[in-house]
């Protein structure tokens, strides 16, 4: 067989090796080192090494390693049917989670052997990503939530891993459609698996405004009112301890959420509220249709820096995470000086409360991106932007979103029984085949902060919706955010990706079957 073949080779021939294009594993073969989403930097396999699970195994953790070795026990006792009790003292037989100084940010040393297995990282963060490499490791079975009769084996070797960028989103948009806390939870639970380490959060928009601000307490009581969602269904708001409460559900799972309010355009909702902050004072109709563009702040308007002040100090205190981002896109009807004029007050603004200003590109046509060191996040489609780079070459970085690479609610293909197809038809392999340091002309590798993948929801309600059209996408995105540039190989994912299917089934995750990928 090609992979025990290749496996004997990089155990003569190398120390520890880049892991390249592995074939996946074929149904019913033994899984290897390098079957994980996404790839790992480095894996040296020692076949016939590896760690059964059994009766006696236990798990070793203390201090701030507990939590993470708390979350493995949970995923690995329903199928297993083991107890997997948590120890603070090294016995045999367990697997040991370690906090060490000297691993990269987010990066862990796996190295699984018979007698057991190790897991080192400087941080809980390096830990819980070498968590979910580990349960890759064990059949798709794992999944089940119920115990299942099985060898419950790790294949034996070392992985070294860590990531190519800091920054891995992906964003939901609660606005167009309202998502429950309990859909919300469910997503984060599996982004987390393909270490996605940050979650935004799209929380207004024409159509609806999602999180409760106290000083202006009818943005939610009007615009989060039961109708408020593309036709007129949905409706629904965050509380201000429902976001709490999934800030801190993310952040157990290792993920740092970004709330977004989008302005000065996509505030319709904002303006039935309140219709002082329109330009002539007259209230605007509710609007439940998905056109964009037709709303605006007013600029020269004092009550308009008082609203966003009030709404950016609120989210701020509530927000534990570094960014905080004021869309700034598709202000179509804000005229051009206006916008200028309203970035140079706003971006300060977000400053002022302790956040890192973080928005839609249109924002790096000010010069105020650059001057407070925002992060611009790119939804283009075409190779070059002048704006924004020149406020790289000025102090910004950037998160890269091309609407026709990443946009999960682009189609697959004309098929496709939800999303949209403005950027296009996004097929797995569209989503896959290209190369986050080299996508903008004059935006260097180290000014790339990382990858996001969104999911706007005009088209998408249930999270059998969210979950059709995010699998087996953005696993594509995360491994483009994740992985080292030398691991990138379509047939080594795609056979990947094929063998990862079951572990959606066994867990209820309705992925959409792409014919690009064989699935086991
Ligand atoms: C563009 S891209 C938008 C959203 C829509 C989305 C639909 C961007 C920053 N804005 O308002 O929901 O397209 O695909």
């Amino acid at each position: 067989m090609r992979l025990s073949r290749l496996a004997v080779t990089l155990v003569v021939a190398l120390p520890l090796v880049t892991a390249t294009a592995s074939s996946g594993s074929p149904p019913g073969g033994a899984i290897t080192l390098s079957d994980v989403i996404p790839a790992v930097a480095e894996a040296i396999p020692a076949p016939g090494d590896g760690f059964r699970l059994t009766g006696s195994t236990t798990i070793t953790a203390s201090g701030a390693a507990t939590p993470v070795a708390g979350l493995l026990a949970e995923a690995l006792r329903p199928a297993t049917g083991l107890p997997l009790p948590i120890i603070a003292g090294g016995g045999a037989e367990t697997i040991a989670l370690v906090l060490e100084p000297g691993h990269p940010d987010e990066g862990y040393r796996l190295h699984i052997r018979s007698q057991g297995v190790e897991l080192r990282a400087s941080r809980p963060a390096g830990l819980f990503a070498g968590v979910q490499t580990l349960r890759q490791l064990l059949p798709p079975e794992i999944e089940s939530k119920t115990p299942r009769r099985l060898r419950w084996v790790l294949p034996g070797g070392q992985i070294k891993d860590h990531p190519r960028y800091a920054y891995r989103g992906a964003m939901l948009d609660l606005a167009r459609h309202f998502h429950e806390p309990a859909e919300i939870r469910r997503y984060i639970d599996q982004i987390s698996r393909f270490k996605i380490n940050h979650l935004h959060l799209h929380l207004s928009d024409d159509q609806g405004w999602r999180i409760e601000i106290d000083s202006w307490s009818r943005l939610t009581e009007v615009g989060g009112a039961p109708g408020t969602g593309v036709g007129g269904r949905g409706g629904g708001f965050l509380t201000k301890d429902d976001y709490r409460e999934l800030v801190r559900y993310a952040a157990d799972r290792h993920i740092t959420v970004v709330p977004e309010i989008d302005m000065p355009g996509h505030v319709n909702a904002a303006q039935v509220a309140y219709p002082e902050l329109t330009c002539d004072g007259k209230a605007p109709r509710q609007r439940t249709d998905m056109r964009v563009g037709y709303s605006s702040l007013c600029a020269h308007d004092e009550t308009t820096y008082r609203f966003v002040e009030d709404v950016i100090r609120e989210l701020a205190e509530m927000t534990p995470g570094p960014y905080l981002h004021i869309g700034g896109d598709e202000a179509m009807s804000t005229p051009h000086g206006s916008y200028l004029i309203f970035q140079k007050r706003v971006l300060p603004l977000v400053r002022k409360y302790g956040k890192i200003p973080y928005g839609w590109h249109e924002i790096a046509q000010s010069p105020a991106a650059a001057q407070t060191g925002a992060v611009i996040q790119f939804w283009g489609q075409e190779s070059s932007h002048p704006a924004v780079a020149t406020s790289v070459a000025d102090g910004a970085r950037v998160v890269l979103s091309p609407a026709d690479r990443v946009y999960l609610d682009m189609r697959y293909d004309l098929l496709t029984p939800l999303g949209l197809a403005w950027a296009g038809h996004i097929e797995v392999r569209d989503a896959y085949d290209w190369d986050p340091g080299r996508l903008l002309y004059g935006v260097p590798e180290e000014k790339v902060l990382g990858v996001e993948a969104p999911l706007w929801s005009e088209t998408l309600r249930s999270s059998a919706d969210i979950e059709f059209m995010a699998f087996p996408r953005l696993p594509a995105i995360a491994e483009l955010g994740w992985s080292p540039r030398s691991t990138h190989d379509w047939e080594s994912f795609r056979a990947r990706l094929g063998a990862y299917g079951p572990r959606w089934t066994h867990q209820g995750v309705r992925f959409h079957r792409s014919t690009q990928i064989h699935w086991s």
